[in-house]
């Protein structure tokens, strides 16, 4: 639906795909052309490389937008676009698997110039090696899989004992999820924040920088909250930091959007941790405080435009804060709740603040349990922060979402706390504000009232 947008703005047309369990996905009805790449499973349909390139063909599609999930960062796709002559709306093949080698990417993003957490400088050959780091660094560390990422083969080790008995697991857990078992380890940083930001590179070695997001709202690695700019992050360090980034994507060659992610310390030092090469879920939030179109730009750029906004030309107003809105059971672990949506009544504005809703789903549609919870991001835009939480409280009220359970309830906790309102957070405050009372994140009924 946000890809569609955008194209329609552009006056380029397009044809979207779908597997038989989304043929009454509600994107279907936004498109010029639809075509169906199979089977409810994804692996035979949205994983489907032969499938979607057949369609694209066969629809004469120019270009090729890969979304944020699925194939969007997988390189030998992009290479298969290119070699059919579609132009893949992402980054060059070669950057998209440089940036997936986890170790790769975090050494050549320091030799970029960027700061990286103190570990293992070279894959780990065996257990010796790896305790020799270890007791370099200092315990706890971290064993990863560079071939994982986004928090997926990651191991703590508190101590020799711990790391010893995890390595040989390790490789070969990351050898039978990756199908490679390379490993690296990396003192671990506590209580930290997580901050990324956003780039845009065109084909002329043009980079700016649109800021930072503050993503340390999570569990298991999903994200729930994102906000811009971040609560710690001030002009200063914004602009020192988003010119650091800007010299590194000018020395990889990097192109389109891309994403730079740091843990930041309790000191306040930032590490360069990950780099995601595609177009992000949280990209809202920098939308609307800077007035640029993330997907529009990544099509231009895709396009062979040039950018025509240089660095002094981005500003930053107001604050935004995003909800994700995920059909999921609260009182079951969070697992996913799909079914038929009764009532669809989005929040009406604020006068606090603008509010705007990415979604696919509507009244009467039922969520298929094949794929992703996440149903929509509730994002609201105000002068201050304060007035983005206020307003962000009053549309999660206002929401009448019923039929399925969703995380609303537990984004108003969120917005309630202390700890958010104070803008004092870590990647731990999630799971801390589930330990304590269940309060009213369970306070419904079976159905939830959304509000
Ligand atoms: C870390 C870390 C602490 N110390 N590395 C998780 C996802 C991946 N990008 C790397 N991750 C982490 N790496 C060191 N040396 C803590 C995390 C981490 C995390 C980072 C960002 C957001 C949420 C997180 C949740 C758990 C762990």
């Amino acid at each position: 639906m946000r890809i569609i947008r955008a194209c329609r703005e552009l006056g380029i047309e397009t044809v979207a795909i779908y597997s038989e369990a989304d043929r009454h996905s509600p994107h279907l009805k936004q498109a010029d052309r639809i075509v169906c790449i199979g089977p409810a499973r994804s692996e035979e349909s949205y994983l489907n490389m032969d499938a979607i390139l057949q369609a694209a063909e066969q629809y004469e599609c120019q270009a090729l937008h890969p979304g944020y999930g699925f194939l969007a960062e997988n390189a030998l796709f992009a290479e298969r676009c290119w070699q059919q002559k579609i132009t893949f709306i992402g980054p060059p093949p070669h950057i998209i698997r440089l940036m997936g080698d986890k170790l790769t990417a975090k050494r050549t993003m320091r030799a970029a110039g960027l700061e990286t957490i103190p570990g293992s400088e070279a894959l780990l050959a065996d257990v010796e090696e790896a305790a020799t780091v270890a007791r370099d660094v200092g315990y706890p560390v971290l064993l990863k899989a560079t071939a994982g990422g986004g928090g997926k083969g990651m191991r703590l080790c508190r101590d020799e004992d711990e790391l010893r008995r995890s390595f040989v697991e390790a490789t070969l857990e990351a050898e039978k999820a990756f199908g490679h078992p390379g490993l690296y380890l990396e003192k671990v940083i506590q209580g930290g924040r997580h901050i990324e930001f956003q780039v845009l590179a065109d084909a002329y070695d043009q980079v700016i920088h649109l800021g930072e997001r503050e993503c340390s709202i999570q569990r298991n690695h999903q994200k729930l909250v994102e906000e811009s700019p971040s609560p710690v992050i001030d002009a200063v360090v914004r602009s020192r930091l988003g010119e650091q980034v800007v010299r590194a994507m000018r020395a990889i060659g990097y192109r389109n959007a891309g994403t730079v992610e740091f843990l930041r310390d309790p000191e306040g030092r930032l590490y360069f941790m990950e780099m995601n090469t595609r177009l992000q879920v949280e990209h809202p939030v920098t939308e609307m405080v800077t007035g640029i179109d993330l997907v529009k730009e990544q099509i231009r750029i895709a396009a062979h435009h040039r950018l025509d906004l240089c660095q002094e030309d981005v500003t930053w107003h107001g604050h935004a804060i995003e909800c994700r809105i995920n059909a999921e059971d609260p009182d079951h672990d969070f697992r996913p709740d799909p079914g038929r949506i009764t009532t669809f009544v989005p929040p009406s504005g604020s006068p606090l603040g603008e509010v705007r809703l990415d979604t696919h789903v509507e009244e009467g549609y039922t969520i298929p349990p094949f794929y992703d919870s996440m149903i929509g991001k509730l994002i609201v835009h105000a002068p201050t922060r304060p007035a983005a939480i206020t307003a962000m409280t009053e549309a999660l009220t206002q929401f009448r979402l019923e039929g399925i359970r969703t995380t609303i309830p537990l984004h108003q906790r969120i917005m309630a706390s202390d700890e958010f309102i104070a803008g004092n957070y870590d990647i731990t405050f999630l799971d801390r504000l589930l330990a304590m009372e269940p309060a009213m994140t369970s306070s419904e009924g079976p159905v939830s009232e959304g509000a």
